[in-house]
């Protein structure tokens, strides 16, 4: 997919801006399109939202609306970026071309990471995650709408990827066999969700950020410190373990799921445990002891299913994720396996 995306004259005017304006491109995410916005003393955040991925988007902001508010409304403190609404105050704009659109105030003074610098920044990238669950455990989870409906459902996604290696593209199907067989020998981790997903007592649906990497994190650019998280796209019900699961695959490992360089790929286990200590630190009185006892599978059951999902965009010819070069999402794909072969040998999987 292409990532190069101009923002049309009337995206800037129905956000108050006109061609008057600094605009400059964050080439991060893989699914949407980012820019920053600056004039005089203001800067905002603008996103173009991926409408074939968040085929409802407006569920996006209704979901975003709501959490913001309750947060507010609660006094908790936990920071989020500011909504920005359009001249006739709504919470996006649909353009002449349909592209959906919706901003963020700038949080000043942040900037991103790509990789976690030490034991203690880990605690505390996994601490906010955790803060998350906890300062919306009394949010009512079914509030919320699904923005990618069974977005970590393990189920379907190995569904879709047996469909890739039926329907997908032959040679590449060739070229990724050891890959094929490595995802389909480990289907121990789909009957592990299965089981997770019939216990709903034991695992109850709750607001899950479902995106907990390190690049959807701001830290303080002066003091290095956590301020907080973004990308809220993907915050809807779900279970337990997506952010931690994600905090184990971003945020545990040497290297991120660009790196084709694959002696630099494995899970730096003070890291893995700092990440486990700022977790629980924050849920511990609110995960149930089910939870608990299976929080540390949550990086197997995550990377896992993004390496699926890599195979699987790999298989249909690059649908999904951005790509920037001809075998991108083969190399994430083999990233991830060889990232979760790692975690198996820190904690080997016991179900
Ligand atoms: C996507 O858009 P981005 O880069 O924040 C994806 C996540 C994946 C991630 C892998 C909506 O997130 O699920 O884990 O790429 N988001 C969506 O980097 O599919
Ligand atoms: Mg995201």
């Amino acid at each position: 997919m292409n990532k190069n995306i101009e923002i049309p004259l009337d995206v800037l005017q129905a956000f108050g801006y006109d061609n008057n304006v600094s605009i400059t491109q964050n080439g991060d995410g893989l699914i949407n399109a980012t820019f920053f916005i600056e004039k005089a003393n203001s800067k905002i955040v603008l996103q173009k939202i991926n409408t074939n991925v968040f085929t409802n988007a407006k569920f996006i902001q209704s979901n975003y609306t709501k959490v913001y508010n309750y947060l507010q409304e609660t006094t908790q403190i936990f920071l989020l970026p500011k909504p920005v609404f359009t001249v006739k105050g709504e919470s996006f704009f649909i353009d002449s071309t349909s592209g959906f659109w919706r901003g963020f105030n700038y949080v000043p003074d942040s900037t991103v990471k790509h990789f976690i610098s030490n034991a203690t920044e880990a605690y505390a990238v996994a601490a906010l995650f955790g803060r998350l669950l906890k300062v919306l455990d009394g949010f009512p989870a079914q509030d919320l709408q699904e923005t990618i409906p069974q977005f970590h459902d393990l189920h379907l996604r190995y569904r879709q990827f047996e469909n890739a290696v039926k329907n997908g593209d032959q040679q590449r199907k060739l070229d990724a066999a050891s890959l094929i067989e490595s995802l389909k020998k480990r289907q121990n981790y789909v009957e592990l969700y299965d089981t997770i997903v019939e216990q709903k007592d034991k695992f109850p649906l709750r607001v899950l950020h479902h995106d907990a990497k390190i690049g959807n994190i701001l830290f303080d650019k002066l003091t290095g410190e956590v301020l907080c998280a973004v990308d809220f796209d993907t915050l809807m019900p779900g279970y337990f373990f997506s952010d931690f699961g994600d905090l184990v695959r971003a945020s545990a490992c040497s290297a991120g799921e660009e790196e084709n360089d694959l002696s630099k790929v494995f899970i730096n286990q003070q890291y893995f445990d700092a990440l486990l200590k700022g977790y629980l630190d924050e849920t511990e009185n609110i995960l149930t002891a089910s939870e608990r006892s299976l929080l540390v599978y949550s990086g197997h059951l995550l990377i896992y299913m993004q390496c699926l999902r890599f195979t699987t965009d790999y298989l249909s010819g690059d649908i999904y994720y951005k790509t920037s070069y001809i075998n991108h999402n083969f190399c994430r794909a083999i990233n991830q396996i060889t990232l979760l072969e790692s975690l198996e040998r820190l904690v080997p999987n016991q179900f």
